[in-house]
């Protein structure tokens, strides 16, 4: 199987590169932030704790984000592979991806992380800000999610990059020139493996 982790800061493109990722691989999308904000929408007992979250641009606790991804994969495992966006956002996290992965017989293939500087990040968020309707691109959020991505989410990457499976991968320039980049990182990293 092929399962792609795409790691980054908010705004860094992950969503956007992972639609591609999906039509060029034929992978699953597991999405966390969509997840939560569907269960926002149906106003679950699960959505209605994560809003208050999400709305202040901080992290959903460990244990509900856990919880929803074990019940997305369990027993529904198939297909060439899966790509995780937005997940995992903390060390916890990944440890837990980590174990779930071999329960199922398999593993993280690579972890791709978009790299953009802060000032293009604020840009892009605040734009989309003005047609999304997500109460979480305005300002005040950016800033708290950029920094709590710095604290919480950023030491994710050493956790990887300590299993020699982080690609970082220059997140400037057209969302083709990004994708071209990114399905570098994944071939190379697919031969490396046949090795
Ligand atoms: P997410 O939905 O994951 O939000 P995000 O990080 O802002 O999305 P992304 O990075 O994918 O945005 P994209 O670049 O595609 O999470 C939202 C919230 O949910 C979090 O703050 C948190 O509260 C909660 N949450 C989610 N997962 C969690 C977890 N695992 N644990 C705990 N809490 C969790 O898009 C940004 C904009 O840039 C778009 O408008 C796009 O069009 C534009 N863009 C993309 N590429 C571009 C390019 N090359 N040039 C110009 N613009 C570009």
């Amino acid at each position: 199987m092929l399962n792609i982790i795409l790691f980054g800061p908010p705004g860094s493109g992950k969503g956007t590169q992972s639609e591609k990722l999906i039509h060029q691989f034929g992978l699953t999308h597991v999405s966390t932030g969509d997840l939560l904000r569907s269960e926002k929408a149906k106003k679950t007992e699960l959505g209605l704790l994560a809003k208050k979250f999400i709305e202040q641009g901080h992290l959903v606790p460990d244990e509900v984000v856990i919880g929803m991804i074990r019940n997305k994969l369990r027993g529904n495992l198939s297909g060439p592979g899966y790509i995780f966006d937005g997940f995992p956002r903390t060390v916890v996290q990944a440890k837990e991806l980590d174990e779930l992965m071999t329960e199922l017989d398999t593993e993280i293939t690579i972890v791709v992380s978009l790299d953009v500087d802060e000032s293009e990040l604020v840009k892009r968020l605040l734009k989309r800000g003005e047609t999304s309707g997500r109460i979480d691109d305005n300002e005040e959020t950016v800033r708290t999610r950029l920094e709590v991505y710095n604290l919480e989410t950023s030491p994710v990457a050493k956790y990887y990059a300590l299993q020699d499976k982080l690609s970082v991968v220059d997140g400037h320039g057209t969302v083709d020139e990004i994708f071209e980049r990114i399905c570098i990182a994944v071939s190379d990293k697919l031969n490396q493996k046949v090795i």
